[in-house]
């Protein structure tokens, strides 16, 4: 089938289109793509087992069925590896039979964990394919809580019913992040204490950071259904505020940085498994491990203007007007056997050498004497 086919597919929500497409992306081939702000990109994240599989699946349920949903996994543990692997499966395969719900689980893999360049791809092309909702469950610590910040509009933290100390040890990050906080499993009779202990918490990094918006606090059951439309209320309402105050397309601009530093990471990491030669290099000791490491990034290849030399007759004066203009200026050194003073200007990869001759007979003063010309301004 032809790229346009499937695209044209996919704008119709056709799933095995999309599925295709975010296959060629995984691969690394990547589309060309019109990508207009129109989904809701929403972040769910909490502790392993919090239950951020089973909320999503009720939502998507109760979402109404003229609303395409999308459902990214990007827990590695979830839902085909994890320990609630067969009570996972059966409602995915639930889901799968609507024709509005899709639901793919990406792998998170690379040098760096996190969210991988492909899961960003798959994001793009489900909001190309007009997804209204896009949820994405991350493991709820390190990089992939730090990436999804970039892609998703909101972020919806789950705390599962846990006493004051456990709250207090959750990872202070997670405590950051949240638009809205869950405490999920609310038929648990300790969530009422964990929804107080979470509220104070919430207040807490509120005051220490010094923000007047508060984010919603919500008590859920995701396998009973307690609160989820309430929460789908507020999640939609949300939405409404960041389409009116033009800021989802703030998240598309960071999705797309985000992108490329996720792409330029798997390419390094390709060009590591291949560096094969130099590491035997760098073993033997015909290469520094940093010198390697350069080269690898063909650090030495690319052209590149070093440095541009500049004869003057008075180098302290020049140095204090490019201090003066707020660039980083060396302190002077005198190269006897050259017959200059010499005083480096940086400017960001590239610098100006100030020459400064020691005595009338230097070749930089007869440079001087033959070139100099006098401009009036
Ligand atoms: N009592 C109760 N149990 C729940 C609820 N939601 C989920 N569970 C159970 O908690 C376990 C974990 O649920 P998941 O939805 O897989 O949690 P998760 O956060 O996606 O887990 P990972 O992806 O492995 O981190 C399962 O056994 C669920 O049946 C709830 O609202 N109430
Ligand atoms: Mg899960």
């Amino acid at each position: 089938m032809k790229i346009e086919e499937l695209l044209e597919r996919a704008r119709n929500w056709d799933k095995l289109a999309i599925a295709k497409l975010i296959t060629m992306a995984e691969e690394g081939v990547e589309p060309q793509l019109d990508v207009r702000r129109r989904s809701h990109v929403i972040g769910i994240t909490g502790p392993p087992g919090s239950g951020k599989s089973t909320l999503i699946y009720t939502m998507a349920r109760k979402i109404p069925q003229d609303k395409r949903v999308a459902i990214l996994t990007i827990d590695p543990s979830s839902p085909f590896t994890g320990g609630s692997f067969m009570g996972n499966r059966i409602r995915m395969q639930e889901l799968t039979s609507k024709p509005n719900i899709y639901i793919r689980s990406m792998a998170t893999r690379g040098i760096r964990g996190g969210l991988n360049y492909a899961t960003v791809a798959a994001i793009n092309i489900l909001e190309y394919a007009g997804a209204d909702y896009i949820f994405l469950e991350t493991v709820g610590a390190g990089q992939s809580d730090t990436d999804v910040k970039y892609v998703a509009d909101t972020i919806l933290v789950l705390v599962p019913p846990l006493s004051g100390d456990e709250i207090q040890a959750l990872k202070s990050g997670l405590m950051e992040i949240g638009d809205i906080y869950v405490v999920s499993k609310s038929d648990n009779p300790a969530s009422e204490s964990t929804y107080r202990d979470l509220m104070a918490m919430v207040d807490m990094v509120r005051e220490i950071k010094g923000e007047t918006w508060r984010p919603t606090v919500l008590k859920v059951s995701g396998l009973y259904g307690y609160g989820v439309d309430e929460l789908l209320k507020v999640i939609d309402d949300r939405f409404g505020e960041l389409m009116k105050n033009g800021r989802l397309d703030n998240t598309l601009r960071s999705r797309r940085t985000l992108e490329m530093r996720l792409y330029a990471y798997d390419l390094l990491e390709k060009s590591l498994n291949e560096a094969k030669d130099l590491e035997s290099k760098v073993i033997n000791g015909e290469l520094s491990p940093r010198d390697a490491a350069r080269r690898l990034l063909n650090y030495y290849d690319k052209p590149r203007l070093d440095h541009v030399a500049v004869a003057i007759k008075n180098i302290d004066e020049a140095a204090r007007k490019f201090r003066e203009l707020g660039l980083r200026v060396s302190d002077p050194i005198v190269v006897e056997e050259q017959g200059v003073k010499v005083v480096m200007v940086m400017l960001g990869n590239t610098k100006i050498e100030l020459l400064e001759p020691l005595g009338p007979e230097t070749t930089v003063a007869k440079f001087i004497e033959k070139r100099v010309r006098v401009f009036t301004t």
